[in-house]
């Protein structure tokens, strides 16, 4: 079988990234084509890459007859039409985060891709591809712990860009412990609070950080989630799950711990998502890849989050800006997917 010939589309931090690792450790994948809104930037990068051409036109790349399946690693406003674009071509298509930018659009995706009765859609949500998170989805589901109850999440970036404001720590930050308790719980999130916690001195004038959030689910269990976009130190991502008969933890950076002059101990943190994460985003591309390559035969051309839990997240980050908002609880409103045959 011959090599995937994926578009990256969009080549800023993320997509840089992938083009890289798609490049270097990934079978049975080639870049053929990159596209960014920044032309020199594409440019330069297919000029380090055998076989690769930029592309000016986001949608041209999608077309491209030499274009067997996309990432989307472009601005969220602009994944609707991108992500119709690779249905109406029949494209695979690995979209980071978020699958649109508002409900209504992306159950829209939803409903076009169930229509087809194929599913070509999968969302970057990268934590389900790292072994700590797979390990403590196996120990759920394996049922030792009993019956979970709780989450209790911590998100801390070092910093974040100077337009990072309060609703992007819930649409960019949140959004992947909003998948994860979907991942681990297995079922809907139908309600949020964020709780605004006096503020970082250190903090860019106007940002709400940290900030908590309080979800609940459809079986009314509970995940609490610190939000610290600018604590000045590293990246930093626990969870801890408690259950009926024991509790889990993961994410508490025990790699190497080292005893030195003059009497220290400690080890090191990742400074950021892609170090820390780096091996997820490695295993949730491969797996992808290998999902594409075998698609013809299974109609399923993804392996990992749909549309659907690309949808969900949506709807629990709009209640969740209403809610940082209001300062209330914000009911989360979804349609029933038994209502979309293919969803
Ligand atoms: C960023 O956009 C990401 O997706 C990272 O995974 C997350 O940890 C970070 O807080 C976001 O800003």
């Amino acid at each position: 079988m011959s090599d995937l010939r994926i578009a990256v589309l969009g080549v800023g931090l993320m997509g840089a990234d992938h083009v890289a690792r798609i490049a270097s450790r990934i079978s049975g994948a080639r870049v053929a084509v990159v596209n960014d809104y920044v032309a020199e930037k594409a440019e330069q990068i297919a000029s380090e890459i055998e076989g690769c051409r930029a592309v000016a036109d986001p949608l041209d790349a999608i077309a491209d007859p030499d274009v067997d399946a996309v990432v989307l690693a472009t601005p969220g406003s602009t994944h609707e039409k991108q992500l119709l674009a690779c249905l109406e071509h029949r494209k695979p298509v690995l979209c980071e985060k978020p699958l649109t930018t508002d409900v209504e659009t992306s159950l829209e995706v939803v409903r076009r891709e169930a229509e087809l009765g194929t599913r070509l859609i999968q969302v970057g949500f990268m934590r389900r591809f790292d072994d700590e998170y797979m390990n403590l989805k196996a120990l759920i589901d394996g049922g030792e712990l009993g019956n979970p109850l709780v989450l209790h999440c911590v998100h801390r970036n070092p910093a974040v860009p100077d337009h990072f404001d309060s609703v992007m720590t819930v649409r960019d930050s949140l959004v992947h412990e909003v998948d994860v308790t979907r991942f681990l719980f297995g079922e809907e999130i139908t309600s949020i609070q964020i709780v605004k916690p006096v503020a970082n001195s250190l903090a860019r004038e106007g940002l709400f950080d940290p900030q908590i959030a309080i979800m609940k689910t459809a079986g009314g269990r509970h995940v609490d989630v610190e939000l610290f976009v600018t604590t000045g130190v590293a990246y930093e991502v626990r969870t801890e799950l408690v259950a009926e008969k024991g509790s889990a933890m993961i994410g508490l950076d025990v790699g190497m711990v080292r005893k030195s002059v003059p009497g220290t101990w400690g080890g090191a943190i990742t400074p950021s998502f892609k170090e820390r994460f780096g091996r997820a985003y490695d295993t949730e591309i491969q797996r992808w890849v290998d999902a594409v390559r075998t698609g013809g035969t299974t109609g399923i051309y993804t392996d990992g989050p749909t549309a659907w839990d690309g949808y969900a997240a949506t709807a629990v980050c709009e209640a969740g800006v209403q809610a940082l908002q209001s300062g209330q609880p914000v009911a989360v409103t979804m349609v029933d997917r038994a209502s979309i045959p293919g969803a």
